[in-house]
C-alpha cells in the first residue's frame, strides 16, 4: 500500500528529518495525530490552554506574535510543558519573503522562532530561495519545514499548478521539508509527506471570515496525517471543558487513522 496507509511508526523509515521523526514517535507514542492551535493572546491563557490539551496532543500549533506580553519566559515555561506533557512545537509563521530576509525573520527579532519551535512553515510564493534560507538556519537545529501547498479559507489562490508546483519545489529539498499544510494528500502515491490539515471543526462549516471546516474523519480520509484545530478546542469554556474537547478530537482523529489502515 502506498506509504501514507501505513502505520505511523512504519513511515520512520522514510524520514532522515529529526523533527519529522519526533513526531511520528510521538503520534504512535500517545497515539495522538491531533494538534491543537492556541491562538490566544496572552502568555496566562497560552499556558492553560496547552497545559489542559497537553496530555491529548502530538504538537501544539503557536502564532507567537498574538501573544501581548510574550517574555523569553512564556518559552521556558512552553518547553517544560512540552516535556511534561510529551508534545511538539510549530510555531505557524508562514514565512513568505526573500531568503535573506527569511533568515534573519526565523533566526532572529524578539521571537526567536527556530530556537524553540521545531517545525516552521513557509508560503511557496517567493520560489525555492525561501527553503534554501530557512533551512540554512533550521538544518543544522534539527528543524523541519511544512510548505502552505493549500489553505483552508474561502477562494484560496493556492490550488491546481501552484499547488503542484509546491509540491514540486519539496521534492527538491527532502531533508528540510517534511509535508505540506494542505487539505489533501499530496505527492505521488510512493512518496511521502506529512500532510497537516487546518479547518477542522465538530459541529460548524465555518466562521464569518473565510474559514472553512471538515470534519476530523473527513480530512484524515482524505490524507491528513495530524489534524489541526483551534477554536473547536481552546473556544469552550474552562480549562475542563478544554481538555475534555481536546480528548473528544483525538479520539476521533485517532478512530480516523484506524479506520483509513483499514482501507
Ligand atoms: P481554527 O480551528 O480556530 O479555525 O484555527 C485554525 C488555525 O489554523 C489558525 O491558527 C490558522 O491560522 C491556521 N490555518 C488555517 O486555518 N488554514 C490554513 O490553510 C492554514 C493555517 O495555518
Amino acid at each position: 500500500p502506498a506509504p501514507y496507509l501505513q502505520s505511523y511508526e512504519s513511515r520512520l523509515a522514510n524520514y532522515n528529518n529529526p523533527a519529522a521523526r519526533a513526531l511520528l514517535e510521538c503520534i504512535a507514542r500517545k497515539q495522538s495525530n491531533l494538534c491543537v492551535s492556541v491562538d490566544v493572546s496572552t502568555k496566562a491563557k497560552v499556558l492553560e490552554v496547552v497545559d489542559a490539551v497537553g496530555p491529548s496532543v502530538c504538537l501544539i500549533k503557536t502564532h507567537i506574535d498574538i501573544v501581548e506580553d510574550f517574555d523569553a519566559d512564556l518559552l521556558d515555561q512552553l518547553e517544560q510543558l512540552s516535556k511534561k506533557h510529551d508534545f511538539l512545537i510549530f510555531e505557524d509563521r508562514k514565512f513568505a519573503d526573500i531568503g535573506n530576509t527569511v533568515v534573519l525573520q526565523y533566526s532572529k527579532g524578539v521571537h526567536q522562532i527556530a530556537s524553540w519551535s521545531h517545525f516552521t512553515n513557509a508560503h511557496s510564493v517567493p520560489g525555492p530561495g525561501i527553503i534554501a534560507g530557512l533551512a540554512s538556519v533550521g538544518l543544522p537545529l534539527g528543524r523541519g519545514l511544512l510548505l502552505l501547498a493549500e489553505m483552508s479559507s474561502e477562494g484560496t489562490l493556492a490550488k491546481g499548478e501552484y499547488t503542484e508546483a509546491t509540491v514540486q519545489m519539496a521534492r527538491e529539498s527532502r531533508g528540510f521539508v517534511v509535508g505540506f499544510i494542505a487539505q489533501q494528500r499530496l505527492g505521488r502515491a510512493d512518496e511521502d509527506f506529512l500532510i497537516l490539515t487546518p479547518g477542522v471543526q465538530l459541529g460548524s462549516a465555518g466562521d464569518s471570515l473565510g474559514q472553512q471546516y471538515n470534519t476530523p474523519a473527513a480530512v484524515v480520509g482524505k490524507g491528513a496525517d495530524v489534524i489541526i484545530v483551534g477554536r473547536g478546542v481552546y473556544g469552550k469554556a474552562g480549562k475542563e471543558a478544554v481538555r475534555e474537547e481536546a480528548e473528544r478530537y483525538k479520539k476521533e482523529g485517532w478512530a480516523a487513522y484506524e479506520q483509513r489502515m483499514k482501507a
